[in-house]
Parts: C-alpha cells; sequence; structure tokens
C-alpha cells in the first residue's frame, strides 16, 4: 500500500503531528495533499478527542514544503486552476482560524505555497538551515495561496514587497529578525518545542483561546467589532468568570472542570 500524503501522528496525548508526505518532490503541494488537508480541517480533526494542539510539519530533514506541485501546475486548464486556488485558498483559511493551535514545525524549505501555508499557522518554529520565501515570480506566477496578503502582515508592506519581487529567499535568522516566525531551534527539539507550545497554551480558557486566534486574524475593518463582541462573550461566559475569580483568590484557573 501506498504511504498517505499526509501522515497522522499523535506525539503526545491531544497533540497531533500531520506530516505532508512526498519527500521524493520536497513535499509539494498537489490535489491529494489539498483534499487530505481539507478532510482533516473539516471532518478528521473530530476523530481526535482530546486535542490540544496540531503540528504541521514536512517529511525528510530537507524541506518543509516547497510550494505548490510545479509539474501539476503545469498541466492545469483554466477551471481546475480556477478550483485548485479556490481549495487552496479554502483550505489555508481552515488552518488559520482553526480553533486550536496550529504550529508549523519548519524543518527546512518554506517556499512559495510551503511558506503561504506555515503563514497560515498560528506559531512557526523552525531549524537554523530553514529557508523561506515566495519565489513565484521566477516561475512567472505570482503567489496564490494569499501569500500577496499574507506576508505583509508578519514582515511589513516593504519587505513582502522585496521578497515577493526579487523571489530571495530568507534565512532562519532574518525570518526571526523580520517576525515571520516565533522560534529558531535545532532539528532534534523541533517537535519538542512545538509541544512544549501547545502544552503552555493548552493551560489557558480554551473558548479564549479560540476566539483570541480568530480575533487576531480578523480583517482590520471588522477585527474591532469583532474583538469587542469576543470579550463581552467571554467576560460574561463560565470561562470568564472562572479565569478573573482564580485570579482574585489567587489560585490556578481550572477552565477544564465539567
Ligand atoms: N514542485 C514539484 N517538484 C518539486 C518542487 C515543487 N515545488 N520543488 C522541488 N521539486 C522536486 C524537484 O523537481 C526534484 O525532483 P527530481 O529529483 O525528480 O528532479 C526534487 O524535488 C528535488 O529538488 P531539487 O533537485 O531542485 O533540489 P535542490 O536542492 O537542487 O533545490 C529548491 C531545492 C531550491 C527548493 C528547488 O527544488 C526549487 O527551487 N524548488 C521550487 C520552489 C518553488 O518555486 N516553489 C514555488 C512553487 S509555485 C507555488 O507554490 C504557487 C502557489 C500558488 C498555487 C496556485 C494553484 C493554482
Amino acid at each position: 500500500m501506498e504511504a498517505p500524503v499526509l501522515v497522522r501522528s499523535l506525539v503526545e496525548e491531544g497533540i497531533l503531528q500531520l506530516t505532508v508526505n512526498r519527500p521524493h518532490a520536497l513535499n509539494a503541494l498537489n490535489q491529494e495533499v489539498f483534499e487530505a488537508l481539507r478532510d482533516f480541517f473539516v471532518q478528521g480533526y473530530k476523530d481526535y478527542d482530546p486535542l490540544y494542539g496540531l503540528i504541521i510539519s514536512g517529511a525528510g530533514d530537507k524541506s518543509f514544503v516547497a510550494g505548490a506541485d510545479i509539474q501539476e501546475l503545469s498541466s492545469l486548464k483554466e477551471e481546475s486552476a480556477r478550483e485548485l486556488v479556490q481549495r487552496g485558498h479554502k483550505v489555508m483559511d481552515l488552518i488559520e482560524g482553526f480553533h486550536i493551535p496550529v504550529v508549523a514545525a519548519v524543518n527546512g524549505y518554506a517556499l512559495g505555497g510551503g511558506l503561504e501555508l506555515a503563514m497560515s499557522t498560528h506559531l512557526k518554529i523552525a531549524v537554523p538551515k530553514a529557508q523561506f520565501g515566495l519565489p513565484e515570480l521566477k516561475l512567472g506566477l505570482i503567489p496564490g495561496y494569499g501569500g500577496t496578503q499574507r506576508l505583509a502582515t508578519y514582515v511589513g508592506r516593504a519587505k513582502a514587497m522585496e521578497m515577493t519581487l526579487t523571489s530571495a529567499f530568507m534565512s532562519a535568522d532574518e525570518a526571526l529578525t523580520n517576525r515571520l516566525i516565533n522560534q529558531i531551534v535545532e532539528p532534534e527539539q523541533l517537535i519538542p518545542s512545538a509541544i512544549a507550545l501547545i502544552r503552555k497554551i493548552s493551560e489557558r480558557g480554551p473558548t479564549a483561546v479560540s476566539l483570541a486566534i480568530q480575533t487576531i486574524n480578523a480583517q482590520a475593518h471588522h477585527a474591532m467589532a469583532k474583538e469587542q463582541d469576543a470579550f463581552c462573550h467571554l467576560l460574561l461566559s463560565a470561562e470568564g468568570k472562572e479565569g478573573t475569580t482564580a485570579f482574585l483568590e489567587k489560585r490556578k484557573p481550572n477552565f477544564r472542570k465539567k
């Protein structure tokens, strides 16, 4: 039987690693990977309970994801191209808006659609040799999975414009300095560091975590209204009451009591 293109492995109770598994193509995203991602984020995650967080990584030690599968792209006709772009956007949006933290464990190249995938996650940890870039212009294309919008939200418009127009890669050090990623760790610490981050977040109020993710990611023009709604909702909820009461009583909150 052929290995799945998206491998699921429970690395600890409640922490699931999704590994894009096409190492022969540096884990490039083809339609099959997108279908597997979409199936997981729409339905598949429900098979795991509890689920505190997800880690997305790439198979092997060379690449996280080296972009959309260029071979597949080159054979697309207009209708299927449009379908693929829309499906890709939907998957990135599902990841970005997911209700529990998604951490990208960047073990090598994160290029084109691979960087767009990483940018859709909530937190990014990379190994020192990781490289980041949107080299689509080298292919006569532009980023098609949200990169034209998301990159600037991390690194600012000037740097995003430069990276996109020149197709230059960023080293892990530069990516950290430019706020594209959260941490750099040695390869053997990549998954343990992602687990530690998710464990820490799992101690926070789960509804607050979900609403913080949604609010931080909301489009600027409606982010403020969303923030106000979310804040009021939480303040009046059992979770908000437990958190504020625990603070006043100088104890650790218990957000998960039934
Ligand atoms: N797609 C398909 N195959 C790939 C890809 C890719 N993105 N990247 C690498 N591969 C394959 C290579 O063809 C090669 O295969 P083979 O061994 O059969 O020749 C194998 O992976 C190893 O790659 P290299 O030999 O090139 O390895 P190097 O170490 O020499 O170079 C690089 C590594 C620098 C990462 C190089 O492989 C590279 O430049 N890859 C392409 C990176 C790129 O341009 N990514 C952007 C793709 S376009 C995109 O992501 C658009 C997103 C929006 C899509 C909208 C959908 C409609």
